[in-house]
């Protein structure tokens, strides 16, 4: 009987290698499964394949390929693994017998292995981070995610979503669908919210998804200028208050941060008011020296403060603050002796001649009698 030598050389292969015959497998098929009818479409006959104990081998590698010589078909040996297989070397395959005379055909089988989506998508980060100033415009780019998936063609093919269901988050941030860039749809306020968290998620054209999340981190501008409180004022004052009497209290709040929430009030020189310090945001408006109603009934203070921003921001509030009397002056008389001649037998009540006086006080302190 004739013996034959048979070689199957099987290219398991993404590429496009030519072979006189090919068959595609989808990877991840169960053992047992079908990839070709070798003997049908190659016009082999299957007793001469039996007889000739055709077997498979594969060359250096794993023999995915087994020849089942009974049927003449070519079945699935191991689990393939697509993404495992690639850019790996081609995996070999020969089937021998060993019949004598030594007759020997070789085949070029291209097997060319078709993706399923078995990989999900992967993000290179599980937390990304981002950084934007407030008030920037909108458009603004705060981060980019991206994920990267295995498989191929759609299967590969991935749209990144926000997840976040609460509106301060999807009013703000927008995810570009297709390349993963996070950007500003809305206004940011450091004020209202410093970070967020937005949750992403990658998804394959398969379904299968990955998620990550991006902390941002709004950073502070000194769009704030301090506000002025005043907690207690007096409108009038005592010429007679000692010094260090409390005229106002005020209080100052700048709700930005740092240098840009630092705020220093002060007053004008040359009166006699300072601003004291109390605690932490409070000043007091004292007074300085001795009031003198005389010499200045009334006084506008004007409070002045500016925070450190850069460039700064600053408010004021103008005080008006009455001196009231005390009586501190003895009245004066215009002469320090008068002289007058009266005749005598005048009628009671008849005018000899007027003093004057005069007193520096006010109202019923200026009031004298003789
Ligand atoms: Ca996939
Ligand atoms: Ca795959
Ligand atoms: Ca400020
Ligand atoms: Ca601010």
């Amino acid at each position: 009987m004739r013996r034959q030598v048979l070689l199957f050389v099987l290219f398991l292969s993404c590429s496009s290698v030519f072979g006189q015959v090919s068959y595609s497998v989808p990877e991840e098929m169960s053992t047992g499964s079908l990839v070709g009818n070798i003997a049908q479409d190659l016009g082999l006959d299957v007793e001469r394949l039996k007889s000739g104990n055709g077997r498979v081998y594969s060359g250096d590698s794993r023999e995915y390929i087994e020849l089942n010589a009974e049927r003449g078909l070519l079945l699935v040996r191991e689990r393939i693994d697509r993404e495992a297989l690639c850019p790996e070397t081609t995996p070999l395959l020969t089937a021998v017998d060993g019949g004598e005379p030594h007759m020997s055909g070789t085949m070029q089988i291209l097997i060319t292995v078709l993706d399923v989506n078995d990989n999900a998508p992967v993000f290179t980060q599980k937390t990304y981070k981002g950084t934007v100033t407030e008030n920037s415009p909108k458009g603004t780019t705060v981060t980019s995610v991206t994920a990267t998936d295995a498989d191929h063609g759609l299967n590969s093919k991935i749209t990144y979503s926000i997840t976040n269901t609460l509106d301060d988050v999807r009013q703000i941030f927008e995810v570009n669908e297709k390349n993963g860039e996070m950007r500003l749809i809305g206004g940011l306020d450091y004020e209202k919210k410093k970070h967020f968290q937005i949750n992403v998620r990658a998804r394959d054209n398969g379904g299968l998804t990955d998620s990550c999340k991006i902390i941002v981190e709004v950073v502070d501008i000194n769009d704030n200028e301090p506000t002025i409180k005043i907690m207690s004022k007096s409108a009038v004052i005592s010429e007679s208050a000692i010094p260090d009497t409390v005229v106002t209290m005020i209080n100052i709040q700048d709700p930005d941060s740092g240098e840009n929430g630092k705020v220093q009030c002060s007053v004008h020189d040359h009166i006699p008011f300072i601003l004291k310090t109390t605690s932490n945001n409070f000043y007091s408006l004292v007074t300085d020296s001795e009031l003198d109603r005389e010499r200045a009934s009334e006084y506008n203070i004007t409070v002045s403060c500016s925070d450190e921003g850069v460039p700064s921001l600053s408010s004021s509030v103008t005080l008006t603050l009455q001196i009231s009397d005390v009586n501190d002056n003895a009245p004066v008389f215009d002469k320090s002796s008068y002289e007058a001649c009266i005749v005598e037998n005048n009628t009671p009540g008849l005018s000899i001649f007027t003093v004057k006086a005069t007193d520096a006080d006010w109202n019923q302190n200026a009031r004298h009698s003789l």
